[in-house]
């Protein structure tokens, strides 16, 4: 098989990079430590054990240092290559650390302006301290992601971040002042979807490769793969907010449709079954057309 062995074959991506995720989750409570209390709290919420979600985005791209590392030889033990390598190393891992807290501070700001009760299993920081606080919190872990970005020292790698900041409220706010047509377009959902979901993955994942030293090549590839990554998982998301339940989702189920998102499962519905436009022109404010809904999915 290629020489990879089964075993290889079916190894869990999470427990691959296990050891290196819970350096990751160590380092992370220490860079979101705030000097006021209250503002400490809010900050290190999710960040908690039994908070800290999937993981996902840290397990992408440590995998991907880790396949985008500085080529050294193994026989290279000591010296100033390995020293090289090793720092190297590091700074693609603060490229997961600060694309986490960018993420986090974004599902503060998206609890809020959904009145989010739940998130990741746990009640929303803005149900226990309030909107103004969960406010505040994602604004400072932006801040210390900027601060972390800075001290890498790369101006490129700067503006990659910068942008995919620029894109996650650039897709949030297509997803929430969406005309009718827009509503029904799959162009627009895939659109929206890159700014909310794609962007950040993929342009962590370039800079996961600019910061080993790769070529323009490679940086667009590692582009590329992360584009295509954050879409599947998106859309595989949008199906399991129809599919799933509160205890897998770690919030409620069906959050979408109740909050008027039309994503691709509806879309592809939509397209078999025209009478569904009447259906969803009506609303999802009422329970009855919810259901009347999820008959044709
Ligand atoms: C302050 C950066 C910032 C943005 C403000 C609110 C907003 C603009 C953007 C929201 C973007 C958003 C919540 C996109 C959804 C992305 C998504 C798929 C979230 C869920 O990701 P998971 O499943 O969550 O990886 P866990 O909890 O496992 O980390």
């Amino acid at each position: 098989q290629d020489g990879v062995s089964r075993s290889e074959e079916h190894q869990d991506p999470f427990e691959l990079v296990a050891d290196e995720l819970s350096i990751l989750a160590n380092r992370l409570r220490s860079m979101v430590a705030a000097e006021v209390p209250k503002l400490a709290s809010a900050a290190e919420y999710f960040f908690k054990v039994g908070a800290e979600g999937k993981r996902f985005r840290p397990t992408v791209l440590l995998l991907m240092a880790s396949a985008l590392k500085f080529p050294i030889s193994d026989s290279t033990e000591v010296g100033v290559l390995s020293i090289l390598a090793n720092k190297l190393r590091t700074r693609q891992q603060n490229i997961a650390e600060i694309t986490e807290m960018i993420h986090v501070a974004s599902l503060l700001h998206d609890d809020v302006l959904d009145d989010a009760d739940t998130r990741r299993g746990v009640t929303s920081l803005n149900c226990i301290m309030g909107n103004k606080l969960s406010v505040l919190a994602g604004d400072f872990l932006l801040s210390r992601a900027c601060v972390a970005l800075a001290a890498l020292g790369n101006t490129e790698v700067v503006s990659l971040m910068a942008t995919a900041v620029e894109h996650l409220v650039t897709g949030e706010t297509m997803q929430i002042s969406t005309s009718r047509e827009q509503r029904r377009s799959m162009d627009y959902y895939l659109q929206k979807t890159y700014y909310k979901t794609a962007s950040l993955i993929s342009n962590s994942c370039k800079a996961v490769a600019i910061l080993a030293g790769h070529t323009a090549d490679v940086s667009v590839l590692a582009y590329e793969y992360g584009r295509n990554l954050g879409l599947a998982f998106q859309l595989i998301d949008d199906v399991l907010d129809f599919t799933g339940t509160s205890a897998s989702l770690g919030k409620g189920s069906l959050s979408d449709i109740r909050h008027g998102v039309i994503t691709a499962p509806m879309l592809y519905a939509m397209e078999e079954f025209p009478q569904l436009h009447e259906v969803v022109d009506r609303g999802f404010d009422n329970p009855a057309n919810v259901e009347l809904a999820l008959d044709y999915l």
